[in-house]
This record gives structure tokens, sequence and C-alpha cells, in this order.
């Protein structure tokens, strides 16, 4: 009796699949990527409906096409269920490789697995998943992003200064159940901990869209007419805000402070008119950094569970020279 075993099965048992003693088999180490000119490599993008989705997005498929790589591209709409799906039909198509920003941090988790299942490493570019449910090393490659717990402290930080310790604070969050947003809070209300006179008055999610964060500061507003600053977790949301400060007759920079991160040019733009404070880069351009990763990773490299990508700071003091390098 002949028995076939596929490439990519022989592979995944030369990898070290071991039999757990329990029902299903596990993976002792991750499923490796074998070394070739072309691989055919999945991106699961979140949406587009932001500057920063497009950037990263023509980030990526820049170096692929660079790099002579057949990019699998789906866009989940703002869906973590049709990313999962989506995740899942590159699994099916068989691609070699899936580079994944889990809208969410747990709805992932299941389409994590199944590509691990199937032999498929992923690499997860610019958010994280919830690390009790799956780990960097172990299920996933790694994660390769910025720190958002720092992104939120170093714009606490500046805030600080600005208004010379008191201020009573609009914060616009990001997208629900998302690593940026849970970070990037831990990180902001951290910060402020030491100052006392700076007080959170509402904190609502804008899902990093520049209307909803609109409507949303519209809302805290009417109810916080004593509002004296605006943290949103993304710029598109705090250009939001700056519509519904100056539609309500206040003057943003001068009635009410609005900080934000991403390093977006309009936000540039606005810091440079003063009705912006500060911003803190997010760097959307992953496209070299994650290919790089991919080829470590094939050429047998263990990487680190955290490759973090470098953020800088931007206000007054050097909108105008960074804003031509801004996304
Ligand atoms: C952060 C990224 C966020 C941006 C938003 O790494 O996931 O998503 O801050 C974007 O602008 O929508």
């Amino acid at each position: 009796m002949v028995i076939t075993v596929s490439r990519r099965a022989f592979l995944a048992v030369s990898a070290g699949l071991v039999v757990a003693t329990a029902a299903r088999p596990t993976w002792a180490a991750l499923p490796p990527l074998k070394k070739k000119d072309v691989y055919k490599v999945g991106f699961a993008q979140t949406e587009s409906n932001n500057p920063w989705r497009l950037a990263q997005t023509a980030s990526m498929q820049d170096e692929a096409k660079k790099l002579g790589h057949q990019l699998v591209y789906t866009d989940a709409a703002g869906s973590a269920a049709k990313q999962v799906a989506d995740v899942n039909s590159m699994v099916a198509q068989g691609v070699d490789v899936i580079f994944l920003p889990p809208r969410e941090e747990k709805p992932l988790i299941p389409a994590i697995m199944n590509a691990k299942k199937a032999g498929i490493p992923v690499i997860l570019v610019d958010r994280d998943v919830d690390h009790s449910l799956a780990k960097p090393g172990e299920d996933y490659v790694t994660f390769t992003g910025s720190d958002f717990v720092d992104e939120g402290k170093r714009v606490a930080e500046w805030l600080i200064k600005a208004v010379g310790g008191k201020a009573k604070i609009i914060e616009i969050e990001g997208t629900v159940g998302s690593s940026p947003a849970n970070d990037r809070k831990k990180g902001f209300d951290t910060a402020l901990k030491g100052s006392p006179d700076m007080v959170i008055l509402a904190s609502q999610s804008g899902d990093f869209a520049r209307d909803k964060g609109r409507q949303v500061m519209e809302t805290l507003l009417q109810a916080h007419p004593d509002a004296t600053a605006v943290y949103a977790h993304s710029d598109e949301m705090a250009l939001g805000a700056i519509a519904a400060i100056e539609a309500a007759g206040k003057v943003p920079g001068k009635d009410i402070m609005v900080v934000g991160v991403d390093g977006e040019k309009a936000a540039l733009e606005a810091i440079i008119a003063g009705k912006m404070g500060a911003t803190c880069e997010c760097n959307p351009r992953f496209g070299p950094g994650a290919f790089a990763i991919m080829k470590r990773y094939a050429d047998g490299e263990t990487l680190p569970t955290f490759i973090k990508n470098e953020d800088r700071f931007f206000d007054a003091s050097n909108a105008k020279d960074m804003v031509a390098t801004a996304f």
C-alpha cells in the first residue's frame, strides 16, 4: 500500500509535530517556511477607511511587487468575522505565509490556529492578539509593530507639560478590543496617575474613524462643556474632534488642546496651523520590515517575540520640518 504524504505534511512532521497524549495533535514548533525565491503571501487587511490603513496596504503591496512575490490581499471592511473568513480562505488556498493585523485581540485566534494546523506560519503586523490565547513564537512567528503603551505614555507626558498639569480631558478611543486602543488607553491613563489635576471626564470609542470621532466629540462636548483637552487614539479621530470643537464655536488649540497618535500628514498640518498640539507617530509603512522578517524566518533565524517599530514624536517644534515625510 502506498501512502502519499504532501510536502506540507512532510515539512510539518520534520518541524516537530508532536502527538499529544490528549485527543488531538499539537505542534511542538511553529510551521516552517521553506526557502524559495517566490512566495505566495497572504495579507488580510482589517479595513481601508482611513489614511493609516491605506498607507499600510500600499507599503505591503509595493514591497511584495519589488521582491517579486505573489500577494493575496483581502480587506475585511471593518469586520473581525470577515477577517477570520479571509484568513481561512488564504489557508484553503495554500499560501506559504500570512501577514495579519488582527482587527481585535480575541476573534482572530481560531484563524491563527487554523493556519498553524495547516502548516502556514503567521506573522502579526501592526496589531497583536491576547497572549493568554495565542503565543508569539509558538502559535505565530512574532508581532512587529509599535509599542502602543509607550505611545499613550508619550502623549500624556507631552500634554501634562503643555497644560501645566491641569486639564479636563475627553478621551476618544480606537476600535473596541483592538491592541492599539487597549494599550494606548493603558499608557495614557497610567501616565496621568501622578497628576491628580489631569482628569478624564469621559472616554468613548470612535473606531479609529474621523467622522465617528467627530460624532463622539460632539456628544461628549455637549455633556462636558468644561472640557479643556482631547486625547484621540488616532489622528483621524483627533481631526474629527477638531471639526466638532469648531462647530461648537470653540477654538481648538486655545480653548481645547487636542493630541493624537499616528503622525498623519493632516495632523502635522493641524499642528502647524495651531489647531492641534502633538501626535506620536505610528509608522504604517510596514512593507520592507515585514518582508525582511519573513526572510529571516525562512533563513532559519529564531526571531524575537516582539519586533518593535520606532516612533517619532511631532509638535510645533518640528512639525514644519517633518510634514513632508508624513503619510
Ligand atoms: C495602529 C493601527 C491603527 C492606527 C489607526 O497600529 O492599528 O489602526 O492608529 C488605524 O489609524 O486605523
